[in-house]
């Protein structure tokens, strides 16, 4: 996945013309965009496939998939048929959980992200300490995509050395949460950035903003 200035866009609004407006107006600055809960419970979930057919973007579901392995085939399947071309999925159920959702995207040709640790601070009571041991999993089964946080840019570290180089390290907690865009990506593929730029006056100068930010 070759993320566009290496910003995703997490659209959280909740209304599609909303949706719409900014990815009309973005749609020269980014090719990949994250949807989840806020816009999918209101417009249903026939919105990503509406987005995917009226846009060119790579679209990452972010459900947090959490869930026993059969349950979690279910929404992997359902989420992708729709037209998600990757889903998030939680790595703290373990490593059955993780593999069904695995199996699932690699049935339809796609992929998921391994959630690691958050970005917020209440995260650190139970996700800090087992953060290291799911990107272990995660580099057991083979995934090649994870999901670790921006605000706390040691932990955002440790993961890449236990994922690897070659893995492709997605970072949310930039802007608003307080995170850096430029120390987010030594460490990190892409930031993923929502609320600085979806509720910007000018989305279009925001994320020019943010990518002057990312090369000084
Ligand atoms: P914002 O830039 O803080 O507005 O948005 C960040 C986005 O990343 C939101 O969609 C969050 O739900 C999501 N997110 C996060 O902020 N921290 C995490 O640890 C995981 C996550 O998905």
């Amino acid at each position: 996945m070759k993320i566009k200035n290496k910003i995703i866009l997490a659209l959280d609004v909740q209304e599609k013309n909303k949706a719409y407006e900014i990815l009309d107006e973005l749609k020269e600055d980014l090719n990949t965009i994250k949807i989840g809960y806020p816009l999918v419970l209101n417009e249903g979930p026939e919105i990503i496939t509406k987005i995917k057919e009226k846009y060119d973007f790579k679209i990452i579901t972010d459900f947090k998939v959490a869930d026993i392995p059969a349950t979690n085939e279910k929404i992997v399947n359902t989420t992708l048929k729709k037209g998600a071309d990757a889903i998030i999925v939680h790595g703290f159920t373990g490593k059955d959980s993780i593999k069904a959702c695995l199996d699932t995207a690699r049935e339809n040709n796609k992929e998921i992200f391994l959630l690691t640790e958050m970005s917020h601070p209440g995260a650190d009571l139970f996700l800090k300490g087992a953060s290291e041991k799911i990107a272990e999993i995660g580099k057991e089964l083979e995934i090649k995509n994870y999901v670790a946080p921006a605000t706390k840019i040691d932990r955002l570290k440790k993961i890449r050395e236990i994922v690897g180089k070659d893995a492709y390290i997605i970072s949310p907690g930039v802007g608003f949460q307080g995170g850096s865009i430029k120390n987010t990506l030594k460490y990190a593929n892409a930031a993923i950035i929502g609320r600085s730029i979806y509720n910007s006056n000018s989305p279009k100068e925001k994320i020019h903003e943010f990518i002057e930010l990312s090369k000084n």
